[in-house]
């Protein structure tokens, strides 16, 4: 059903991105990978090694004129963009007292102005297609507050309703807007190592990398707003 698609993944050298490029690639889509360090040539070298049409740009997703590029780009090889995931995100967990401002605003500009840099990109291309599918990797804690990362989830609570109003803006154009919000994932996230024993029972990378399938391959009439995924351990607020 994505066959022959176009995406835009941030945040694909590692961690959940690099799965849903995996999974895109497997389907089909042809990919235009974005990573703020040189890991993302590589990412982009093993799938073309599998026979994928792939990009890789190192560019950071706040950067409105790097962005700019990767979509100039991607529509000058692929013809067209099917599909934005907004994943890339860096994580600060510290208590407010703790925590800087040079920390504050770097994860605002990376996890808040990268989201909206990104889609502001796409938007005219999808506007004119009538078309098109946005998903923002956000974060449960999108939806409720932890202690000791006020900064962080400050940035995912601005990041929902970013999408939402999206969402509003692009619904008499055809094009959907969603958020997928997972609990705690096995990644190399805020620092961390991914495959490490105590993470054993976190949601894994390929769990969430089927959810972004599931939402961008829906059918066109339908949209999934949000997903939201924990790992069964994770004791967190039902509402
Ligand atoms: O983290 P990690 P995840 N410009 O560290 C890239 C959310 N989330 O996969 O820049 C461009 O393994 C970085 O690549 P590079 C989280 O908030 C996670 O877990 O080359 N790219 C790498 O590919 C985030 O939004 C958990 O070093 C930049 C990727 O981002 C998303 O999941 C829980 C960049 C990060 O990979 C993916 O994070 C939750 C920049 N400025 C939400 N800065 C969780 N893991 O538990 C970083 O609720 N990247």
């Amino acid at each position: 059903m994505l066959a022959g698609q176009t995406a835009i993944i941030t945040g694909a050298s590692r961690g959940i991105g690099k799965a849903v490029a995996y999974k895109l690639a497997e389907q089909g889509v042809k990919l235009s990978l974005i990573g703020s360090s040189e890991e993302i040539y590589t990412v982009k070298e093993e799938l073309v090694q599998r026979g994928y049409e792939v990009l890789a740009f190192q560019v950071d997703v706040s950067s409105e004129e790097g962005v700019q590029q990767v979509v100039t780009e991607t529509l000058k090889a692929f013809g067209s963009i099917d599909i934005l995931l907004n994943n890339a995100g860096i994580g600060v967990f510290k208590t407010v007292e703790e925590t800087n401002v040079e920390e504050w605003k770097r994860l605002f500009e990376v996890n808040v102005q990268g989201v909206f840099v990104c889609a502001k990109a796409v938007v005219p291309h999808m506007k004119a297609r009538k078309a098109g599918t946005i998903i923002t990797i956000s974060s449960d804690v999108g939806r409720y507050t932890i202690p000791n990362g006020a900064a962080y989830t400050a940035t995912k609570y601005a990041v929902q309703g970013f999408s939402g109003s999206l969402a509003q803006e692009m619904r008499e154009y055809g094009v959907r807007v969603g958020t997928i919000n997972p609990g705690m994932v096995d990644t190399y996230f805020a620092g961390g190592t991914q495959g490490v024993p105590e993470k054993q029972e976190w949601i894994k990378v390929d769990d969430v990398a089927s959810a972004v399938v599931y939402m961008a391959s829906a059918p066109k009439h339908l949209i999934i707003d949000e997903i939201v995924l924990h790992p069964l351990i994770q004791n967190y607020p039902i509402a």
